[in-house]
């Protein structure tokens, strides 16, 4: 199949499943085009069958404000002439699909109709949606975007349900949950590994996790409180992955709260299986969370995880196996299920390899022949 894929290119749940996608079906021998603004963050180097388009920006005295869906619009219209696409795949309801729909659109006016006219095939992943609750007025644009495709598929149940319910859409919508290369994705131990728990916990303290873009939906204030809580019990440090906006405020409450010498900010970080092959614990309190690849990620290097209960998180993290999970903000009860588990070593081990064999139910090979499924399905229509 030739198949246009079009996600945010940021470091972002939703742009990695759209890069590692896009990537995988590749090598089953499909041809991948990416249109974005920028180059996909997890999209590197050359890789056969892939091909990236960007989408350049205008700017011109009269237009204000930038015009990226537009812009998007004309970019699937001109790759998918030149290239013969078949479908196109949103990654995000505003603007992809809008775009896409646009695209489409302006194509079915083309004389030579391509293959049968352009399939639009839209991912919901959770920020899309909860995006409606913040902004109400680009709910008309939405439920319009995602009811003109022509197959729609939601990361999770959670998000299928709140998606039909909360908005009235008329549509079917597939679930098909995030994925995740469990070949890569695995306890690892070398030298960066060494040098790393060196580094972190000279002591051969306990470490504890989160990886985010710290945004405040991921309350990682609560992260630190959790591990406050722990550390006054157990040795511990904690490690902070990625950056976002609330950032500044959580190195403050460090300071504030004086364990400056037990928590690390490492920031944007690429070598994500060695720093999640030395913790113990992967913290997710977030207030929203429509499936979590962050965690399926821990998971998979056998990191059991400690997990608010909302979204599709029940889905992925089983309470009392693969982890622990607590309402929104009861943080008094995700320190004591942290301090459970490390001080419980048969209990630990047992948790660390649930979890590990809970990462395989979503292993990519598994799952993106269900995409390939959906695409047939939708290109039949
Ligand atoms: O979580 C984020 O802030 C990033 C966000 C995105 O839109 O890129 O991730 C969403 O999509 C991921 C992939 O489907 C999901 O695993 C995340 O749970 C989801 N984030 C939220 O629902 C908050």
């Amino acid at each position: 199949m030739k198949i246009g894929i079009t996600c945010y290119p940021t470091y972002g749940g939703s742009g990695v499943v759209a890069t590692e996608l896009g990537k995988a079906l590749a090598l089953k021998g499909h041809e991948i085009h990416f249109i974005s603004y920028a180059m996909p963050s997890r999209l590197h180097g050359f890789i056969e069958n892939i091909f990236y388009h960007e989408v350049e920006m205008f700017s011109y005295p009269l237009f204000d404000f930038p015009l990226y869906s537009l812009l998007l619009a004309s970019k699937m219209v001109e790759v998918t002439k030149i290239n013969n696409l078949e479908l196109i795949h949103a990654h995000y309801a505003i603007p992809h699909a809008t775009s896409a729909f646009m695209a489409r659109e302006i194509l079915k006016g083309e004389k030579k109709n391509f293959n049968n006219g352009l399939k639009v095939v839209t991912t919901l992943h959770g920020t899309d949606i909860t995006l409606i609750g913040l902004e109400p007025s680009f709910l008309p644009t939405m439920k319009f975007s995602i009811e003109q495709s022509d197959g729609v598929t939601a990361v999770s149940n959670f998000l299928r349900e709140k998606t039909i319910t909360n908005y009235q859409i008329k549509k079917e919508i597939e679930v098909i949950p995030n994925f995740i290369d469990i070949n890569r994705f695995r306890r690892v131990e070398n030298k960066q590994t060494q040098c790393y728990r060196k580094n972190f916990a000279p002591n051969d303290e306990k470490i504890l996790i989160h990886t985010s873009n710290f945004r405040p939906l991921k309350r990682v204030q609560d992260v630190i409180r959790i591990f406050n809580e722990v550390n006054k019990k157990i040795p511990t440090k904690l490690i902070l992955i990625g950056d976002g906006p609330e950032r500044s405020d959580c190195e403050r409450l460090v300071r504030e709260l004086d364990i400056g010498k037990d928590v690390k900010f490492l920031g944007k970080q690429d070598s994500l299986v060695e720093l999640l092959s030395v913790a113990d614990l992967f913290l997710m309190p977030s207030q929203s969370e429509s499936f979590g690849l962050s965690a399926l990620e821990a998971m998979s290097c056998g990191v059991p995880v400690i997990s608010s209960s909302i979204g599709g998180l029940p889905e992925l993290n089983v309470h009392g196996e693969t982890g622990y999970i607590a309402e929104i903000g009861d943080l008094e009860r995700m320190a004591k299920y942290a301090i459970e588990l490390l001080t419980n070593e048969k209990k630990y081990n047992y948790f660390s390899e649930q979890a590990r064999h809970r990462a395989e139910f979503f292993k990519e090979d598994d799952i993106v022949p269900l995409y390939e499924d959906f695409y047939r399905k939708i290109l039949d229509k």
